[in-house]
């Protein structure tokens, strides 16, 4: 009898370990974390409390945060000038941006109010209002993609910008919070999780992220001591297959190439990053 009830036992343990597995195999693979390649660096405004960034028909152009330092700017990516530049009224806490066609639209943090600015001169247009708060966007070709903090990503119509669809993001089945700005790169969304030195790839399919993009040596290298001061702002030159990333107040602007943009050999022999000191000497420096 003992032996067959050891036998039950193991039968048992076996059973609910291949229930377990069945469960969780989400939990059991961990997600893949690039890194990326500094190919150049940038100067970028200081005092610039980065909310938004993108590139439109080979333009840069840039969103700040704060009531009263809130701008909307097209900006010179090799000397970080401002170019043009238009101001949010001064009670309003300027977040992210999109463009779409020959507009920018841009929201506010708390304030319940976006914008709709023409290109190239950033004329003001029209204003709207919707729901809830606002962070980052990006835009996929059909629908402007939405970030308001939670794991929600809300899909809007383009015109009237009405809620198309909603979308969970979840990183190894958890819902995913503080999603910040946002960039469309080659059907993924990028975003920048709010106060961490990473960026998720997320699948705008499942919601799901499908790997993790590490620039803690940018976060490094850049030496922020405000705690406010961190990584936020990603833009991706499709047309050039570049991708810059900033941060919040930060000195600097990386064009950076992930590792798996390398492996894919997209370009032959990147150029060296000539105009400043790699990440690890400036760690050096520090220590
Ligand atoms: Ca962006």
């Amino acid at each position: 009898m003992a032996a067959r009830g050891a036998s039950c036992l193991t039968v048992m343990r076996f059973l609910r370990c291949l229930i377990v597995l069945a469960i969780l195999p989400a939990h059991a693979v961990a997600l893949p974390v690039e890194t990326a390649r500094v190919l150049h660096v940038y100067p970028h405004d200081p005092s610039a409390f980065t909310e938004g960034l993108l590139i439109h028909d080979g333009r840069l152009y840039e969103s700040t945060g704060y009531e009263g330092a809130s701008f909307i700017r097209e900006e010179d990516l090799r000397t970080g000038r401002v170019l043009r530049s238009v101001q949010l009224p001064p009670d309003l806490f300027g977040e992210g941006i999109v463009a779409v066609g020959d507009e920018i639209l841009s929201v506010t943090w708390r304030n319940g109010v976006g914008f709709r600015w023409s290109l190239p001169d950033l004329r003001r247009l029209g204003r709207f209002q919707y729901p809830g708060e606002g962070w980052g966007m990006t835009y996929d070709g059909r629908r402007i993609i939405l970030s308001d903090g939670t794991p929600v990503l809300r899909f809007l119509d383009p015109g009237d910008l009405h809620v198309v669809r909603r979308l969970t993001v979840t990183a190894d089945g958890v819902p995913l919070r503080n999603i910040n700005e946002l960039e469309m790169m080659k059907g993924e969304v990028l975003a920048n999780i709010w106060l961490t030195n990473e960026i998720a790839r997320i699948d705008p399919a499942t919601g799901k992220v499908i790997g993790w993009i590490d620039l803690t040596p940018l976060v490094r290298r850049v030496g922020a001591r405000d705690v406010d001061a961190v990584l936020n702002g990603i833009a991706y030159d499709a047309a050039n297959d570049r991708l810059y990333v900033t941060g919040k107040d930060w000195p600097l602007l990386f064009e950076i190439m992930l590792s798996s943009q390398i492996s894919g050999a997209r370009r032959e022999a990147p150029p060296p990053d000539t105009t400043a000191p790699s990440p690890e000497a400036g760690i050096r420096r520090r220590a």
